[in-house]
């Protein structure tokens, strides 16, 4: 039965489908549910599945955005109910994330912000047009092990060099890692401006996040 509902769970991801994702979760607390169980062994599977698809060109990018969707309602349900459970999530690491300064695109950062909360990161996504001093800000105030910084434009990307710069100021470069992500974001451009590493999507994304922070 329970093996049942976690295939359900993976599937509404899978079918990019937040009502029924968010439905199976309520389900899964009225049956007790582990909500912990339900994300690792349900709905995570179904993330997995997304990504490997799209990574082999079966599935695009309206699918990643979906499952992505979907994944957030899940987790939006179960997330206060293991809180009051004192279910411990590991915590893999503390991400400070945005779209930088000038840039309203925000579909892919939430993205990788919402598969970096769903894989066990503590993630603080400051939205779109975040200015510079406001990433080191939160950086400072959360501890974060990794800044995470979105660019769709390429007028805006010289703002992750900008905020590199900033955390250099501030003294606290050598204590976090820093990505960068966006479609004009190359390997060749992270290097060129200091930061430790770039993805070209959500599900790679979450794997740099999880190889800089030593895992
Ligand atoms: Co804009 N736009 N847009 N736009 N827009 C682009 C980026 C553009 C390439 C379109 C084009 O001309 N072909 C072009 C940029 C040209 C350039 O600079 N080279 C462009 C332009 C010019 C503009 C405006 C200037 C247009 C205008 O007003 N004249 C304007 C700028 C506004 C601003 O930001 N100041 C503008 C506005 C908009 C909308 C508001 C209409 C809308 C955004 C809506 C929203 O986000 N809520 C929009 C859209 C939708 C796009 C396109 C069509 C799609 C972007 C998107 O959401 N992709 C885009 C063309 C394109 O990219 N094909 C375009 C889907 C998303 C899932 O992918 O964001 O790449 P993406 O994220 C991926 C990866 O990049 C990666 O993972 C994600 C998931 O796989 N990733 C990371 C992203 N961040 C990451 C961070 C990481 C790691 C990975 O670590 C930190």
């Amino acid at each position: 039965m329970t093996e049942a509902m976690f295939q359900a769970m993976a599937q509404s991801i899978i079918d990019g489908d937040p009502e029924e994702a968010e439905r199976l979760a309520r389900q899964a607390l009225k049956e007790g549910i582990n909500p912990l169980e339900a994300i690792n062994q349900g709905y995570v599977l179904g993330v997995n599945h997304v990504g490997e698809q799209f990574g082999c060109g079966e599935m695009y990018l309206p699918d990643l955005v979906l499952a992505g969707e979907a994944m957030k309602a899940a987790v939006g349900i179960l997330e206060p109910e293991m809180a009051r459970l004192g279910v411990e999530r590991q915590v893999l690491g503390t991400v400070v994330i945005g779209t930088v300064e000038g840039d309203i695109h925000d579909i892919g950062k939430t993205l990788v912000a919402t598969m970096l909360s769903g894989s066990g990161f503590r993630v603080y996504d400051l939205g779109v047009n975040v200015p510079v001093k406001r990433f080191v800000e939160k950086t400072q105030e959360v501890k974060a092990n990794v800044v995470a910084m979105s660019a769709l434009l390429t007028t805006t990307m010289v703002k992750q060099k900008a905020v590199i710069d900033e955390l250099q100021k501030a003294g606290i470069r050598s204590q976090v890692k820093v990505m960068v992500g966006g479609a004009p974001v190359t390997r060749d451009w992270a290097a060129e401006i200091g930061a430790d590493g770039t993805s070209e999507d959500a599900i790679s994304a979450v794997n740099l996040a999880k190889k800089l922070v030593g895992l």
